[in-house]
């Protein structure tokens, strides 16, 4: 079997979670009969700290909907230039919401709240308006780089000056608040609404939530429905959403070990690590010569999978099916491969 560490998208379910899909009392939602899509709404809301909460079908979903709820077209969104909602999402922002895109560049991901209020536009009869202000914690294409509790107050109080919604793509907040050690409600309570995927680490099948005030959420169901995301019988694979959201976070603190551990063997090795926070492990290949896909395809070969980011940057991605033994080995064929590509034959 491949040691799968493209993304911890692939997490399959736990076994008490087929259970209680098949368990799963369900109900049509779009008539909001769904007694446990409702149930894990309710239980998203309160533990995000947010007066309501939507189960969306996926973290693109989710964030889109929120685009599409705060702005209309011709709106400006600040976001910060690597984010996923700029670089992965197909464009759907401009697509779909019709809204122009102002990127800032981050420090490891997290954007400095002095350039936020410098990009916010003035009035004057020739600009767009900025309406919205977005935020991604953990970074994705940082390496898994977390923002602060007192980083995002800082870009939430220029926010508030100016009376502009901020939406965090939180796609993996609960490993911001892990390795931060605080309640994800500490991070939620500087945005005005969060979108956090169950299907990523926290291993659910499917499904993000967005959470946010009452109206933004009936606003945003609205949307999801236009979008086609209104979907009947859903509580079976909310089910599942139920027991990432009560069960599964605090062990994503296991996946932040191998993560780090498969850092600190690949730094022996004399690999150019980027720095370690979460879940995410950034390698560069330049010091060996060899582009990301290529060196990915020697990888494969020897039953490791991992992902190109960057022409010389290799994302690896630890979950739950990544074991201890796992790290180990994945270590003993980079070496090999690294021997191999210092002594060709
Ligand atoms: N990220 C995927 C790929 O799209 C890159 C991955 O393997 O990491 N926000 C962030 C920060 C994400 O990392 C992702 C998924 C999403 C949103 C979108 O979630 P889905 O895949 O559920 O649409």
């Amino acid at each position: 079997m491949k040691i799968d560490l493209r993304s911890d998208t692939v997490t399959k379910p736990t076994e008490a979670m087929i259970r209680v899909m098949a368990e799963a009392e369900v109900g049509d939602d779009v008539y909001r009969e769904d007694p446990t899509v409702n149930r894990l709404e309710n239980i998203a809301a309160e533990r995000l700290g947010k007066e309501a909460a939507l189960f969306v079908t996926s973290g693109t979903q989710g964030n889109q909907v929120a685009v599409l709820t705060h702005c209309v077209n011709g709106d400006e969104v600040i976001l910060e230039a690597d984010s996923h909602l700029f670089y992965y999402e197909g464009g759907a922002m401009s697509a779909l919401a019709g809204v122009q895109t102002r990127t800032i560049p981050g420090v490891r991901g997290t954007m400095r709240a002095k350039d936020v209020e410098k990009a916010i536009r003035g009035k004057n009869i020739h600009f767009p308006r900025t309406k919205l202000i977005c935020l991604e914690n953990t970074h994705n294409r940082a390496g898994g780089a977390v923002s602060t509790v007192e980083q995002m107050k800082s870009i939430y109080d220029v926010a508030q000056k100016y009376q502009i919604p901020v939406h965090l793509d939180g796609a993996r907040l609960f490993n911001a608040a892990v390795a931060l050690g605080v309640d994800v409600t500490a991070l939620c309570s500087y945005t005005d609404t969060v979108q956090i995927c169950l299907s990523k680490g926290l291993s659910a099948p499917v499904g993000s939530i967005i959470a946010g005030d009452r109206d933004f959420i009936e606003e945003a169901r609205w949307w999801r429905k236009k979008l086609g995301g209104g979907l009947r019988q859903v509580g079976y694979i909310a089910a599942p959403g139920i027991l990432a959201l009560t069960q599964m976070t605090e062990r994503l603190a296991e996946d932040h070990e191998r993560a780090r551990q498969l850092a600190e063997g690949l730094r022996k090795l004399s690999l150019q690590v980027e720095p370690v926070e979460t879940n995410i492990v950034l390698v560069h290949t330049e010091s060996i010569r060899e582009s990301a896909v290529d060196f990915l395809k020697r990888l494969e070969g020897k039953g490791v999978l991992a992902v190109d980011f960057d022409e010389y940057v290799i994302r690896f991605t630890t979950h739950r099916h990544i074991t201890e033994e796992n790290i180990t080995r994945v270590l003993e064929i980079m070496e090999d491969l690294l021997e191999a590509v210092a002594s060709p034959r």
